[in-house]
């Protein structure tokens, strides 16, 4: 699955007309697991989960974009005074040989101003651009809210 993943990933880079030093970095970075949770009620939110190992050497994810909202924002939790807060950070590391869990309560990509609510089922597709690695583009899954 990994390397049907990864060669999905080449394939869109190619296709982007990514260079070929970051079709080499691409290769790289290995994610598995992503899912949105579903958005609720009138509520223009959602966020993004998955799991990244990034095999090269050091990256960042730096940005993040999809067409069904209006824009993307890499955010951390953070716990100040029992109080969970959400911080937008300008980058994302991706350390070599460390897997990276963005999930609920932790690191994840903030969907902000979503043109159309998102359900359990639905599928939308987003592009991370890593700083080595260029532009991944990703198909994501909607899923209930677990805990
Ligand atoms: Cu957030």
């Amino acid at each position: 699955m990994k390397k049907i993943l990864c060669c999905i990933f080449l394939l869109i880079n190619f296709a982007a007309g990514a260079c070929e030093k970051h079709d080499k970095l691409a290769k790289n970075i290995h994610i598995k697991d992503v899912w949105a949770r579903q958005s609720f009620g009138q509520s223009k939110n959602s966020a993004i989960y998955m799991t990244i190992e990034n095999t090269g050497d050091m990256d960042y994810i730096i940005a993040a974009h999809t067409e069904i909202a209006n824009m993307c924002e890499l955010h951390k939790t953070v716990i100040e005074q029992g109080i969970s807060q959400m911080v937008h950070i300008n980058r994302l590391a991706l350390p070599k040989g460390v897997k990276v869990k963005l999930k609920p309560k932790g690191l994840h990509v903030m969907v902000m101003g979503l043109k159309k609510s998102l359900k359990p089922g639905d599928n939308f597709k987003i592009t991370l651009t890593f700083e080595k690695a260029g532009k991944i583009t990703l198909n994501v899954p909607v899923k209930k809210m677990r805990d």
